[in-house]
């Protein structure tokens, strides 16, 4: 895969290329990656690549000229790439579009800044992404966003233990909850399970983990993929497990409870 980020600020990118597993995937051959300065593209002894906005208003918007011309070079070094922009106004990124985006040859990913970018651009690009419905200074945080959600999915990418296999049905819950030593920290015990060897216990507790954390923390996910029947039985063993335990007598002094006293 061969990513190349056109951008006012190629700067930004030399840390984050060279880390962690973006780094490791360029040292393997997985992807390449270059930032390009758009003002590289600029003509004239000011190499300008903003101007006031034709109707007025304050801000400024990105030449169409330089643009054009990073992109074309961009297409030339890599015929296959799909060309993305970066803004405000497009299909909110999330790890299918991520999966679909690591199936091609290259990505050329334009970052705009200033208020916006020339609107002719838009014939030079296939797709155009937002990161989500917050405001940002410019596209370069989403293009590494993208970049790093891409990268971890190629073949080779992760190390043997880690891999994106069963990302796309795990994007729809949370992951269970983790613990490493020391066996209690802080007075608060690492779950007794977890200790005892059973993998089977264990991974019923994982899956169990799992499920609440989505149902507390983001239901929002459940409806996406409602519970199966699976899921349902192991919440109905959770539910049992916990009117056990909030009993009359683990209560007294509580005061009385929303909707009466628990049942026993
Ligand atoms: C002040 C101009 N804004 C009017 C409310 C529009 C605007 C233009 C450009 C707001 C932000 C930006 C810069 N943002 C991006 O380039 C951007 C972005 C984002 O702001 N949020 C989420 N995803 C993305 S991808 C690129």
């Amino acid at each position: 895969m061969q990513f190349t980020v056109l951008t006012l600020f190629p700067e930004l990118f030399a840390p984050f290329w060279d880390h962690s597993i973006i780094r490791r995937a360029i040292e393997r051959g997985i992807i390449t990656a270059s930032a390009v300065n758009i003002r590289d593209y600029a003509t004239g002894r000011h190499k300008v690549t903003d101007d006031r906005p034709y109707g007025g208003g304050c801000g400024m918007v990105m030449k169409p000229e330089p643009l054009a011309a990073a992109i074309r070079a961009a297409k030339e070094r890599c015929p296959a790439a799909e060309t993305v922009l970066f803004s405000p106004q497009g299909r909110v990124f999330d790890q299918p579009l991520a999966a679909a985006l690591a199936h091609g040859e290259g990505l050329i990913l334009v970052c705009g800044r200033y208020e916006g970018i020339d609107e002719r651009i838009g014939t030079l690009v296939d797709a155009e992404i937002s990161i989500g419905d917050y405001v940002l200074t410019g596209g370069e945080v989403a293009a590494m966003v993208v970049v790093d959600a891409v990268t971890r999915l190629l073949p080779g990418a992760l190390g043997g233990a880690d891999s994106a296999d069963n990302d796309s049905f795990a994007a729809d819950r949370l992951e269970h909850a983790q613990y490493t030593r020391p066996p209690v920290f802080e007075h608060q015990p690492v779950p007794e399970v977890l200790l005892s060897g059973d993998h089977a216990a264990i991974d019923r507790w994982r899956r169990e983990s799992a499920l609440i954390r989505t149902l507390l923390k983001r239901p929002d996910l459940l409806r996406h993929r409602p519970l199966d029947p699976e899921e349902i039985r192991i919440l109905q063993r959770w539910v049992t497990e916990v009117k056990e335990i909030v009993t009359t007598e683990n209560l007294s002094g509580a005061g009385p409870l929303p909707g009466g006293e628990p049942g026993r």
